[in-house]
């Protein structure tokens, strides 16, 4: 047993006063067995083996159905090293706070100790956590959506590098509920939730928060990206990254399938990961990505055998529902925009009868699934790659119902710095808080960077600054609206279209025309066939009207003032030059 580890763990015990301590092994017969006392503990309901094999459904507390942006923290030493876009805990203070609170949170309640990897066992991209927590769910999402068990320990050896990770359901109340990150310490303490994004440690709080502070420190990135590859008809396989915030298509966009007449030509898209990227600079100076999850942890609501056919499909078993809606007559699940027709005989997400007749949801808006990443049927043959995939292009993207164009590319490496971290989306249920509102969400990363975002836009420079390997920064917006709401753009699918566009322009094989925030597409380099897209339309989705864009820019410059003396210079003279373009 690694000293360290087992320190770790002791000091969790003696804290939460468990009556049992149980190691996650990895082994089959212990997650039966687990499997089985969440049944009967009501914490897992077994859907129709027949039609959704090893499958379960989970119903969160009431008040705990998203991640909570307000009670995360980032703990370091200095107040100017979490920033201005994170809440600062002084470390000492935080433990003192945090004891009180975790102090025999566990009495009469067993404790699991999860030891799982972020990325393939033993690859080099990959990083070992150790997370301790009082909830089967967390366990058996844990194993969807990360590597446990006793190969991780293996792999661990003596070394002293992982990220301890303590998790206590508590009493679930949301007055004392926080989600705290100490990335001096390596260490995470989340108590009083039980929501995924809050519990699942390995995800947004080490992937995304710990790791994006271990990759500014060591020269690499942790980014809330998708990662695709898209082949086309001369069979070469390209990849791009892509960040758009939370529950804006990530998922729709990595599983992405192309209409027909692409498909005859011999396109294709393959799903490398569908949240996270970690990416780090190769030995011929490319930039590579892998996926550092197991699973997807994907928005329930809206995905169809329509929307997106792979994702559904992914969850066709071994998966975990959570917040959906039962259907009693065959103990299946059922969603908002699965199909139209909701089950007669059925229970909603707070386990109430409902008839959808009463006009209310039956599946939260923020509910999920959690699926194994190998059941995706587009799952690419380079998703558990030790070396990861090379990038051609990263993208940002956001709704925008007027203002970004369906797609644009940056003049340079610092100048797509610069549109990512200004970018911005109307909000959306995945985090509490009012949904549809504007929000500048620098390279999706505001509510999961470790550190102060200011210091994060630099690390951004310095990675690829003049450096002709880095790909080529674009941004889309699928969202744009026509003046009756309706949305110009079809998206799913058909974002091929505009992939197409990206990778000829990283090739340098199509042309574009400069305009002051990019070089946007000709339209008659967007195929719009067989779409029901006026030429008009199209014009107008790719138009970059400068009076709009004015009053972005004035916007952004409000945006950065929150950094202070942390905003590179670089991307202030960005700002200087965006402002003398639209003149
Ligand atoms: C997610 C999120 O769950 O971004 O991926 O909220
Ligand atoms: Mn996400």
């Amino acid at each position: 047993m690694n000293r360290k580890v087992k320190a770790f763990v002791d000091n969790c015990v003696a804290l939460a006063k468990p009556d049992r301590v149980i190691w996650i092994t990895g082994d089959k017969a212990q997650i039966e067995e687990l499997r089985k006392e969440a049944m009967q503990t009501g914490e897992m309901i077994k859907l129709n083996e027949e039609l959704l094999p090893n499958c379960y459904l989970h119903r969160s507390a009431l008040n705990d159905v998203a991640r909570v942006e307000g009670r995360t923290f980032i703990c370091c030493k200095k107040k100017e090293d979490a920033g201005p876009t994170n809440n600062w805990m002084e470390p000492q203070e935080a433990y003192k706070l945090l004891e009180g609170i975790y102090d025999g949170c566990m009495k009469g309640r067993t404790m699991y100790i999860i030891p799982y990897s972020m990325g393939a066992i033993g690859s080099n991209f990959s990083k070992i956590g150790i997370e301790v927590t009082d909830s089967i769910y967390v366990v058996l999402s844990m194993i969807i959506m990360t590597r446990v068990g006793d190969k991780v320990l293996e792999q661990l050896g003596e070394s002293n590098d992982f990220v301890r990770g303590f998790h206590a359901k508590a009493e679930l109340d949301e007055s004392k509920r926080y989600i705290c990150h100490f990335p001096e310490d390596n260490a995470i303490w989340s108590v009083n939730s039980g929501y995924g994004g809050n519990v699942l440690l390995g995800k947004k709080c080490f992937a995304l928060r710990i790791a994006s502070f271990q990759a500014k420190n060591e020269g690499w990135m942790a980014e809330h990206m998708l990662i695709l590859g898209i082949t086309k008809p001369d069979g070469v396989t390209r990849y791009v990254a892509a960040a758009f915030p939370s529950a804006c298509g990530k998922t729709n966009l990595a599983m992405l399938i192309p209409p027909k007449e692409y498909l005859d030509k011999g396109y294709k898209i393959e799903t490398v990961g569908d949240d996270i990227a970690w990416i780090r600079k190769g030995k011929d100076g490319g930039f590579y990505a892998v996926n550092p999850e197991n699973g997807f942890f994907g928005v329930a609501p809206g995905t169809n055998m329509k929307s997106n056919p792979n994702a559904l499909l992914s969850t066709r078993k071994d998966s975990i529902f959570t917040n959906v809606v039962l259907n009693t007559d065959n103990n299946t699940v059922w969603w908002e925009g699965m199909d139209k027709n909701p089950p007669k005989n059925a229970i909603n997400w707070k386990g109430e009868k409902w008839d959808s007749a009463d006009g209310t949801k039956g599946a939260h808006p923020n509910s999920r699934f959690t699926a194994p990443a190998i059941n995706c049927p587009c799952i690419s043959d380079k998703f558990e790659d030790p070396d990861g995939v090379k990038l051609s292009a990263i993208i940002f993207g956001g709704r925008r119902a007027k203002t970004a164009p369906l797609v644009y590319q940056s003049k340079d490496w610092v100048n797509g710095v610069f549109v990512g971290a200004s970018m911005a989306s109307e909000t959306t249920a995945a985090a509490t808080g009012a949904v549809g509102v504007l929000r500048r969400d620098p390279m999706a990363m505001l509510p999961f960077c470790g550190y102060n975002m200011g210091d994060y836009f630099q690390h951004w420079i310095d990675m690829g600054e003049g450096d002709a390997n880095a790909p080529k920064i674009f941004n889309v917006n699928w969202f744009r609206l026509d003046d009756d709401g309706n949305f110009i753009w079809p998206g799913f699918g058909d974002n091929v279209r505009v992939l197409d566009w990206i990778i000829d322009r990283c090739e340098g094989k199509i042309g574009a025309v400069d305009t002051p925030i990019g070089y946007v597409p000709s339209p008659e380099d967007i195929n719009v066939k067989g779409l029901d897209i006026t030429e008009e339309n199209l014009k107008d989705i790719l138009t970059v009207d400068r009076n709009i864009w004015r009053d972005e820019a004035a916007s952004v410059e409000e945006h950065f003032k929150k950094f202070g003396d942390k905003l590179p210079q670089k991307l202030a003279a960005q700002l200087k030059t965006l402002k003398e373009n639209l003149k």
